[in-house]
């Protein structure tokens, strides 16, 4: 065991510490981890319920039928249909954040563990345990069913998502196909419905999702949503008394923006990211395995940065501490100890109400050529609109009154561009754009807005 650093500054431990994180598979967090974690969910539930809050929203946005009302934005399923109202991942990373920081209110070295459910398949999985996911079934009324309702992914499906380069690609295939879908419809019991957030194991899911897209932007550095706001994140939503900041989901497409790393395969570079205390008078990276500080890790002037390892701590070049600065590195020998689970656990059950029955409709598992939009501009337009679609088909394209009347029928043919021209003269409001295939089928139906 060794330690290496070349800044070492002891300064101020604030009385109420908290953390940033190292997210690692729950099989990577201690028992102290586990336990924490677990505790802090019970508390949690017991009130002000975030579990709740989050299931309930989950479920009132889940996915909204928008020729109802094409102002409402929803959180699911809009590619490849509508890429401009997209927030899928940004918005359940933003989700995960917050449920990690309400943890991390109650015990600030806790961060939130990923289920890497392509590999961790078997029904007496540690996962399950009575001392750790396993427990909330029973308590929390969640009725899961294990393994009967539909595929985990396979290391084949994943490892495919991170060939794609398009990221709305990416994103589409992630969500509809089993690296999301597999964990919701495999677990059962809320986990395939719209208050999914009410099941804990749905944040260490959540959690791997990231993780899957924090791997793929590491690798093709291509995110861009075309949305600029999410719900629950617009600066107007209250819970437990505090108003929730706006968050653009671009700003979050790296996840040191929210101060957040993943430790995998007992290794965690901790790199590129300015300690700044936006979220956390300290922040507290942990994690039980080597952690590698470098490349461009900066702790500034009055900043408050705390790192600590069970085993390593490596300082390498590109880190920076400067004067003036609070960090704190250290090699935790305590919580080796096996504690005691506190579990205050006043039994809290969720009231099975019809909600939780309202079963999603997973999309078949069909991997059909169908083309998919991946950009359509200018939306409202004026003269022209551009569809650009992942792949080159053969097609005809109609523009539609709200009212059902065909406007105007053009043929393509083997292209992934559409231009429909001379737009000028049509009246302002609704339209709405078909693509249909060789054989009649309407492969894209795609509501645009005329100025
Ligand atoms: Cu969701």
């Amino acid at each position: 065991m060794k330690l290496i650093y070349s800044l070492l500054i002891l300064l101020c431990l604030y009385q109420n510490v908290k953390a940033q994180s190292i997210r690692k598979s729950y099989l990577e967090m201690t028992e102290y981890e586990k336990i924490e974690l677990v505790d802090a969910f019970y508390e949690l539930r017991n009130g002000p319920d975030l579990f709740n809050d989050l299931a309930v929203f989950h479920s009132q946005f889940f996915n909204f039928d928008n020729t109802i009302d094409p102002t409402r934005l929803d959180l699911h399923f809009n590619l490849p249909d509508e890429p401009e109202r997209e927030i899928f991942l940004a918005w359940h990373r933003r989700q995960m954040f917050e449920m990690e920081q309400a943890v991390q209110n109650i015990n600030p070295k806790i961060s939130l563990g990923f289920w890497e459910s392509q590999s961790d398949q078997a029904l007496d999985s540690p996962l399950w345990n009575e001392d750790f996911i396993g427990s909330f079934d029973v308590n929390w009324n969640l009725r899961r069913n294990l393994g009967n309702n539909g595929p985990l992914p396979t290391p084949n499906e994943l490892s495919a998502l991170y060939n794609i380069t398009n990221f709305f690609e990416f994103s589409n295939e992630l969500e509809r196909r089993n690296v999301h879908r597999g964990a919701h419809v495999w677990t059962g019991g809320a986990m395939p419905t719209p208050l999914s957030p009410r099941d804990p194991i749905f944040y260490l899911h959540h959690t791997f999702v990231d993780f899957v897209w924090h791997n793929w932007e590491e690798t093709h550095h291509n995110s861009l949503f075309l949305a600029t706001s999410m719900l629950r994140y617009d600066g107007t939503y209250i819970f437990n008394g505090e108003t929730l900041p706006a968050v653009n989901p671009n700003d979050i497409i790296d996840t040191r923006s929210l101060g957040v790393f993943y430790g995998t395969n007992g290794v965690a570079n901790l790199n590129n990211y300015i300690v700044s205390n936006t979220f956390r008078p300290q922040e507290y990276f942990y994690y039980q395995y080597l952690i590698e500080v470098g490349n461009n890790f900066v702790v500034p002037n009055e900043s408050n940065c705390r790192i600590e390892s069970m085993n390593e701590i490596n300082f390498l070049p590109g880190f920076e501490a400067h004067a003036g600065s609070n960090l704190l590195a250290t090699i935790d020998t305590n919580t080796s100890l096996q504690r005691t689970s506190k579990k205050a656990r006043e039994i809290k059950p969720y009231n099975f109400d019809k909600n939780i029955n309202a079963t999603i409709i997973w999309e078949e598992d069909n991997k059909d050529d169908t083309p998919i939009i991946i950009d359509t501009y200018p939306n409202p337009f004026t003269e022209k609109i551009t569809i650009k679609l992942n792949k080159k088909t053969n097609c005809t394209v109609g523009v539609y009154n709200m009212m059902g009347g065909l406007i105007r029928e053009e043929v393509f043919e083997n292209t992934n561009t559409i231009i429909i021209n001379n737009l000028y003269g049509l009246s302002t409001g609704f339209y709405v754009i078909n693509v249909v295939d060789t054989q009649g089928n309407i492969i894209l139906a795609k509501r645009v807005i005329k100025m």
